[in-house]
């Protein structure tokens, strides 16, 4: 072998980063940074099915791990493949870097054999940093600035590497000479805190509020302990975000639980009663789940300065960690003695409790989904790590499933993208092959990324020293959550042909790769299913054959905004929609309405 390159180079500086992984995909683009992972072994290159794949799983690692995901692909085609995953990334707020080899440079400008310009495809997605090597100097200070960008601004940035650059001999590492700069990694985190007049005011707020709310989203992991000890003085309620769910355990009699259109009605009550909302780490989109502007004084914490007053008119924004910010809060308020609010927060969950308990053991065509993903309550290792994909699934992971404290739970939130969920599940194993992990996916998801990504699963299992890695498909073959947003939206019956999806033998598929699996078409066969599955010598899927007529509600909607739904079914007609309307008619006489016939 010949002197070191700036691959060589590359690939060490990703190391001092603290890389131990990198995912992503082959191509003549790369082979320079290919040889010198070879040569180097470290870190791991995980081979993905799919470019895009590769990006999620980079995502997925750095929402498990709290630290930042690389991915790599080749020029062209490899590179167009990655923009969902790196989007997924910018509108969840992680670190993700991403590296991508490009035609030599002496050739760009010629429109040449899968020459794109990789610069303007990445300057929406990787708006904090994206920029092309042009020589060998630059490459080691342009992976520090990408992995610093990344950190300091949680989003998605990219270098890119034309061949020749790849392939050049590595720059003389002292050199001190005019036009060359030397850079070094890291970026320890920093202790942000606001102003002590801002935390005086904010409790000034929260204090005189007599019906207090606390929103809690991902900025909130590290701060359980602070958001109970602040809503048990304050007495008052908590909801969480889609992204805080995994934040605190759902148990608390005041924990209304998740909100918005998935959210459950406890939680809407809250939104809809409260006088004094308090949002922390959050950034949740839902906001005609959030109380009517003016009807509530808002305090909001966050660690980025752009996210405050984002969502809801705030009178006090506050730009500080969220535990030590709201630890300066508790030291400024004192409990109340009034516990009425809580009390009846604490009713609105009971009350919401006994609806989900009886939701799920609805009778259903054959299974009803929310029962398939109750059944896990319980079952959950307490050492498990869970990814959910996008589709109606989510709605019953926020309803439905309990995570025991501790176990997190991850999925594409704001880009609310299809396909994240086998790349997320494998990403989390990968860090911990010692922890179980569980998927849930719709069948749709499925066959979009997860068929492909199971064979990545059966490729790797083997390695694992717990080898558990349960991917429950919910198949209803329906695009069902669309289905539902064609009825409750539009107003419009399903369209069967945009619809309907074909049914695959997921079970059979995973046996024919190795691995394990059920079609569940029994409820009564379904606890045994998911103890069967964790319990297993080796990756296990649990095809859940469930049925498209359950509706997805949103909680608490006066009768005229759900007019949709009934019109939309009564058109549609058949024996699905006639369940549909059976279903809906009975889940929304649970919430206490009495809809006109
Ligand atoms: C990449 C992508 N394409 C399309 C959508 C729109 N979409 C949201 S949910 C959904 C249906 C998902 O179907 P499936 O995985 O079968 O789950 P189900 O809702 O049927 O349970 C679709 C098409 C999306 N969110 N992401
Ligand atoms: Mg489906």
């Amino acid at each position: 072998m010949g002197e070191r390159t700036v691959a060589d180079l590359l690939v060490e500086r990703l190391s001092a980063w603290g890389v131990e992984r990198v995912f992503g995909y082959s191509g003549d683009g790369i082979d320079p940074v290919m040889g010198a992972l070879r040569r180097a072994g470290k870190p791991a290159f995980v081979q993905a099915r799919h470019e895009e794949a590769a990006a999620f799983m980079a995502v997925g690692h750095a929402k498990y791990e709290r630290g930042p995901g690389v991915c790599l692909s080749t020029q062209g085609p490899g590179a167009v493949h990655l923009l969902n995953g790196l989007y997924d990334a910018k509108l969840d707020s992680q670190p993700v870097v991403a590296i991508v080899g490009q035609q030599a440079s002496t050739v760009l400008g010629s429109a040449y054999q899968q020459e794109i310009d990789l610069v303007r495809l990445f300057g929406d997605v990787c708006a904090q940093f994206v920029q092309a090597a042009y020589t060998a100097e630059q490459v080691p200070m342009l992976i520090d600035r990408a992995f610093r960008a990344a950190l300091a601004t949680r989003s998605p940035t990219c270098v890119i590497l034309p061949h020749d650059v790849q392939s050049a001999p590595a720059p003389d590492p002292e050199a001190h000479e005019h036009g060359v700069i030397m850079t070094s990694p890291g970026l320890p985190p920093a202790r942000v805190l606001p102003q002590d007049e801002d935390v005086r005011a904010a409790a000034e707020v929260l204090r005189s509020g007599e019906r207090v709310a606390i929103m809690v989203g991902q900025g909130a992991y590290a701060a359980a302990g602070e958001v109970v000890e602040l809503a048990d003085r304050l007495g008052a309620g908590v909801t969480a975000s889609l992204l805080g769910k995994p934040v605190l355990d759902e148990g608390l009699p005041f924990h209304t639980g998740v909100m918005g259109h998935l959210g459950t009605t406890a939680s809407e009550q809250l939104m809809r009663e409260c006088d004094t909302l308090l949002l922390v780490g959050t950034n949740d989109p839902w906001t005609e789940f959030y109380p009517k502007p003016g009807q509530a004084r808002a305090v909001q914490i966050d660690i980025d300065g752009r996210r405050l007053g984002g969502r809801y008119p705030v009178e006090v924004p506050l730009l500080g960690d969220a535990a030590e910010t709201l630890r300066g809060l508790i030291d400024a308020i004192p409990r109340r003695e009034d516990r009425s609010w809580r009390e009846r927060v604490e009713a609105s969950v009971r009350r919401w409790h006994e609806i989900a308990t009886a939701r799920a053991s609805a009778p259903a065509e054959p299974l009803n989904p929310q029962h398939v993903v109750r059944a896990l309550n319980g079952r959950l290792p307490a050492d498990a790590r869970v990814a959910v994909d996008v589709g109606s699934v989510v709605y019953w992971y926020a309803r439905h499933l309990r995570l025991p404290a501790g176990v997190p739970a991850h999925l594409s939130s704001t880009l609310a993208s299809m396909g994240c969920g086998l790349p997320y599940g494998l990403a989390a194993k990968l860090a911990a092959p010692d922890r179980p992990v569980v998927v849930l996916s719709g069948d749709g998801a499925m066959q979009m990324l997860g068929l492909a990504e199971l064979v990545t699963v059966a490729a790797r299992w083997a390695d694992w020293a717990d080898p558990r890695f349960v991917i429950c498909v919910l198949n209803n073959q329906d695009l069902a959550e669309v289905s539902w947003e064609q009825r409750e939206m539009e107003g419009e019956p399903r369209f069967a042909t945009s619809q309907r999806l074909p049914d695959v033998p997921y079970a059979r598929y995973a046996e024919i790769l190795g691995l394990r699996g059920v079609r569940v078409t029994d409820p009564g066969d379904l606890e045994k299913a998911w103890e069967e599955a964790l319990a297993a010598d080796r990756p296990f899927v649990i095809d859940a054959v469930v049925d498209p007529a359950i509706p997805l509600l949103p909680p608490g909607r006066p009768a005229e905004m759900v007019q949709g739904m009934y019109d939309a079914l009564s058109a549609e007609g058949g024996d699905v929609a006639g369940r549909a309307l059976a279903h809906l008619r009975r889940e929304r006489a649970d919430e206490g309405y009495d809809d006109p016939a």
